[in-house]
């Protein structure tokens, strides 16, 4: 069995796949970037990027100019692919591995013997079995290591992402990694492709195992940030401020409380929980309860602005943000944009939206036709009422004095 690999395949080129396969490439490996989205491949071809995330539109184009990165619709065959397709919930928070499945399909008939598949993807436990199950029906020729441990022709491994937006490139490098193998022998080949790239350590367990870390660093951070969402209810109920009472709090040796906000977005903290609560509904009331608590936590900042509105008399209310956190573009789950959209709805004056990293409002406005985008200085005169919903570094540095006489409802605690 090959132990060197010369050729990869990475399947799914968003905020995962992408900055992967462009730190592969930039080691000297040929890299085929699979996307099925035509706009995505013809983009990466001319060395750009789709998505914002700093640094990465430089490797990007270094990798495709020196032909090392190369995108493509379809996988092509290769000495190991790397799944990062999304893996959503449906409509009961049920796991939705509709787009895992595609790619294995896709990646089904150019596995040769030898090939590594690893599942980069957030995945419910049991899925790399499942996805070696999904290889083995298609490749009948083949052997797979769910039902041959002993000689399986194909490695197939769990490997999560845990790059955090923002860093990506940084914390794809240098983070620890977990690698889960179906058997020991597809988490050591796993690893030898991974230490081509990364400088973190690689630790080897099992996939079934690396599939329940990975949801439970995510949960984990859920429920820590309920706690601080459900603190600021409570305070903001007595009339205390949330977040000195934290920076208080938090000069205890052992204490480390997280910072509220307007509630938890983003594709990963806001979804993963719920693929361990959809595994084990009985015994899962504490991670269910922290999703609900930050799920319910929009509401009340919706409330919130729309009081303000009414005690001020006011005619327009700005909204500052729309991403699911700072200084990104990703709306994905943004409660920043329920919130807004929400207020546009509820509210009969005028909503100005700020958000420096778009040219457009997202599709969930719809028909709404008193919001519209605006610039920061234009927004801030024109409102009576300001909701600070992202963290943006231009809103950070902003002149206080320009908040003079106006009501302000600052969910991150930045202007205090
Ligand atoms: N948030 C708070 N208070 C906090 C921290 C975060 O309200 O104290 C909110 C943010 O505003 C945001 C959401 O939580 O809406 C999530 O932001 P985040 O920065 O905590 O995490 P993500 O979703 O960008 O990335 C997470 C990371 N996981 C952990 O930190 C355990 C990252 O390492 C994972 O790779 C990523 O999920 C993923 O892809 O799973």
């Amino acid at each position: 069995m090959p132990i060197e690999f010369t050729k990869i395949c990475v399947v799914g080129l968003g905020y995962v796949g992408l900055p992967t396969a462009a730190v592969f490439a930039s080691r000297g490996l040929a890299v085929l970037g699979v996307d099925t989205n035509p706009r995505t491949v013809d983009t990466i071809n001319k060395g750009k990027v789709h998505i914002v995330e700093p640094d990465l539109d430089i490797l990007v184009n270094g990798a495709v100019s020196t032909g090392k990165l190369v995108a493509a619709a379809k996988p092509q065959p290769a000495d190991a692919f790397i799944i990062a397709v999304p893996t959503p919930f449906g409509d009961r928070h049920e796991p939705d591995l509709s787009h895992v499945q595609a790619a294995a399909r896709s990646i089904a008939p150019v596995l040769a013997p030898g090939s590594l598949v690893i599942v980069e993807s957030t995945c419910p436990v049991g899925a790399t079995e499942r996805l070696s199950r999904w290889l083995a029906e298609d490749r009948p020729d083949l052997k797979f290591p769910h039902d041959s441990p002993g000689d399986a022709q194909v490695n197939i491994a769990h490997s999560p992402e845990r790059v955090l937006p923002g860093r990506v490139l940084l914390e794809l490098v240098r983070n620890d990694r977990v690698v889960g193998g179906i058997t020991r022998a597809c988490a050591e080949r796993t690893a030898a492709l991974y230490r081509i790239a990364i400088e973190g350590e690689c630790h080897l367990t099992t996939a079934a195992t690396a599939e329940l870390v990975k949801l439970s660093e995510n949960a984990f951070r859920d429920v820590n940030i309920a706690f601080a969402n459900e603190l600021s209810l409570i305070a903001d109920k007595m009339n205390i401020d949330v977040w000195d009472a934290i920076e208080l709090a938090n000069r205890h040796p052992r204490v480390n409380i997280l910072q509220p906000g307007p509630g938890v977005g983003g594709h990963c903290i806001a979804v993963d929980p719920w693929f361990i609560a959809h595994s084990a509904p009985d015994i899962s009331p504490l991670i269910q309860t922290a999703r609900r608590v930050n799920d319910g936590k929009p509401d009340q900042v919706i409330g919130k602005i729309l009081t303000a509105a009414e005690a001020a008399g006011a005619d327009t209310i700005a909204c500052l943000g729309l991403s699911y956190k700072a200084d990104i573009d990703d709306m994905r789950e943004s409660p920043a944009v329920a919130i807004a959209v929400a207020v546009a709805r509820d509210f009969r004056g005028r909503v100005v939206i700020v958000e420096p990293h778009t040219d457009d409002l997202p599709s969930a406005f719809g028909a709404l036709k008193n919001a519209s985008l605006y610039p920061l200085a234009a927004a801030l005169e024109k409102a009576q009422v300001i909701a600070l919903l992202v963290d943006h570094r231009d809103f950070r540095d902003l002149d206080r004095n320009r908040l003079t006489g106006k009501a302000v409802i600052d969910t991150r605690g930045i202007w205090r």
